[in-house]
């Protein structure tokens, strides 16, 4: 676990107790894409004097275990949680494993939940993705259409896990007033995500595949037809604005955290960036006998325009080109 002592120090478990703040913000799935991009910002001056922030990861505890999980709550005792603890994968990962995805993130939600309402935490703030929304849907999707209608066959477990969180939040609110919400973003990528060909994401997978075809002299194999759109996130992007939900936003209905409908890019498009961002020469070749899965799950930030309209993301391009960079960098310990 890693210890934010002051704005610029993050200090490893075990290097010495934090002296004791005002706010204990336990953020599950801490060593995780998102959850690195917290401690960084965290530790890049956006934590707070007030601030103490334990980052856990599965080897503190394994959240479908309701002791480990109570274990860990009464280690910490926090006053606020960050959840992003989850069974994550790539559209692929999805299609394999349906209900590990939906069983794994069921019992890790109810765990972690319950926990906070028995130890009294203030707020927890979780995390659900645009891609549970339901398949057949008018666009663009806004946070009131979550349950209204079947999610795309492709991730249905993780989809209704994920709702379920929702569903859960409401009834803490209403039987004990817990400030329990969540918010949605769209695909995240970034540092430290899990760069893995078959599980993980198309960003990270196609950055892993470009450096080898670069190393090997191959071509670059773009699975489907490249037609998909999606809108990214860069992770470092969505750690400010889950800094902002935690210490801001007080309602208990989850809000997007997504780029504008307009900077929605194609899969090509974006293996095109990553082509640029790796100087890569050889070819790009598409192959049509994988899933393209959803087509779009184009998403309005118009709720999080209305609270923070001179946010500003980092450019695309920039951000994947800042994410192929940490990846050659960092190539023998990243996730692949
Ligand atoms: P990630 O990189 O795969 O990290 C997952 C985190 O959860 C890791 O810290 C992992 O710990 C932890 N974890 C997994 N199973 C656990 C268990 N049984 N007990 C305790 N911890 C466990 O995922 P991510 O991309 O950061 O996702 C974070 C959150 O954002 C998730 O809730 C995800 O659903 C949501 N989200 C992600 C995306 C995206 O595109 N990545 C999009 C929308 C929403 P270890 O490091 O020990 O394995
Ligand atoms: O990020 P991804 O795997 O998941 O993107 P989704 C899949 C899209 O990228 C499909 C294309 O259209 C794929 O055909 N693609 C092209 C690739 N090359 C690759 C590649 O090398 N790897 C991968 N993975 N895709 C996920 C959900 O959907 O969105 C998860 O299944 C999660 O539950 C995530 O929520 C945010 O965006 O399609």
């Amino acid at each position: 676990r890693i210890n934010v002592l002051d704005k610029n120090k993050v200090e490893m478990a075990g290097e010495g107790g934090g002296v004791e703040k005002s706010k204990r913000i336990l953020v599950t799935g801490g060593s995780g894409l998102v959850g690195r991009a917290i401690a960084k910002v965290v530790s890049e001056g956006e934590g707070r004097e007030d601030e103490d922030w334990i980052f856990l990861s599965s080897r503190d505890a394994d959240l479908t275990s309701a002791e480990q999980t109570r274990a860990v709550f009464e280690k910490h005792r926090p006053t606020h949680v960050i959840h992003l603890a989850a069974m994550v994968g790539g559209l692929f990962r999805n299609m394999k494993y349906n209900l590990d995805f939906w069983r794994n993130n069921v019992h890790i939600n109810d765990n972690v939940l319950h926990c906070a309402h028995e130890l009294g935490v203030q707020k927890v703030v979780s995390c659900l993705s645009t891609c549970i929304f339901p398949d057949k849907t008018t666009y663009p999707i806004d946070e009131t259409m979550i349950h209204n209608g079947p999610p795309h066959s492709s991730n249905f477990g993780y989809s209704y896990a994920k709702r379920m969180i929702d569903v859960q939040n409401r009834a803490y609110s209403q039987q004990y007033g817990c400030k329990f919400t969540a918010v949605i973003p769209t695909n995240v990528f970034g540092p430290h995500d899990n760069f893995n060909m078959e599980d993980g994401h198309v960003l990270p997978g196609l950055i892993h595949k470009a450096y080898l075809a670069k190393k090997e002299g191959s071509s670059l194999t773009v699975w489907g037809s490249g037609k998909p759109r999606r809108q990214f996130i860069y992770s470092l992007d969505l750690a400010r604005l889950f800094l902002w939900v935690l210490r801001e936003y007080q309602e208990v209905e989850p809000i997007i955290l997504s780029v504008g409908e307009e900077d929605e890019v194609s899969i090509r498009d974006a293996a095109e960036s990553i082509v640029e961002a790796m100087a890569l020469k050889g070819e790009l070749v598409y192959d049509g006998t994988k899933s393209d899965g959803q087509f779009k799950k184009t998403a309005s930030n118009k709720k999080l325009r209305e609270y923070l309209p001179q946010f500003k993301f980092t450019p695309f391009k920039q951000a994947v080109k800042e994410t192929c960079d940490w990846f050659v960098t960092n190539y023998d310990t990243a996730r692949k």
